[in-house]
């Protein structure tokens, strides 16, 4: 158990900062009984576009205004994102603006669902979130926190009408 192991360790430096270990040991196992078949904490619809598209004209383009912003892809889609504020803190909420771009000749994304998790140690978030569309190909979500440093995982579910959803992911490194 190598991730209980990351944890035992984390829980034995974090000891002596001004939360009992036991309330920290209590968000880990929250996050760990969360992971079961949990849905994806959040998810938003956005209204489909008839002239849908802004295709992307290769990854690069997609969200070129949001300065700064990183990339990830489905098989269809291009996704663009930035975390608010940029630099992500230990406990600290933060939202993250996202555009959605279909690649050539796929349909403009009609939903995305946000989740971050940490896959060594086998847990999400424990709180809750929400996401919500911001314009045409644009959402934000607000009320993220990672709640331990190491390595996250964003997971990014995007759907296509009545398509199964694709998914993006993107690892993010927490200190
Ligand atoms: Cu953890």
């Amino acid at each position: 158990m190598r991730g209980a192991a990351a944890h035992a360790g984390w829980l034995r430096r974090t000891a002596r900062l001004d939360r009992p270990a036991w309330l920290a040991w209590l968000a880990c196992a929250a996050g760990l009984a969360l992971l079961s078949g949990a849905a994806p904490l959040l998810a938003a619809d956005a209204p489909a576009t008839a002239s849908g598209a802004a295709a992307a004209s290769g990854s690069a383009a997609c969200g070129a205004d949001l300065a700064g912003a990183r990339r990830t892809e489905t098989a269809r889609h291009v996704i663009a994102w930035r975390a608010d504020p940029q630099k992500i803190l230990v406990g600290r909420h933060f939202a993250i603006d996202i555009v959605a771009c279909a690649k050539p000749g796929a349909p403009a994304a009609s939903g995305i669902a946000v989740d971050a998790r940490m896959p060594s140690h086998g847990h999400g978030m424990n709180y809750k979130a929400g996401i919500k569309p911001v314009g045409e190909n644009r959402y934000r979500a607000e009320g993220l926190l990672f709640h331990m440093p190491g390595s996250w995982e964003l997971v990014f579910d995007v759907r296509s009408g009545g398509d199964k959803p694709e998914r993006a992911t993107q690892a993010v490194m927490v200190r």
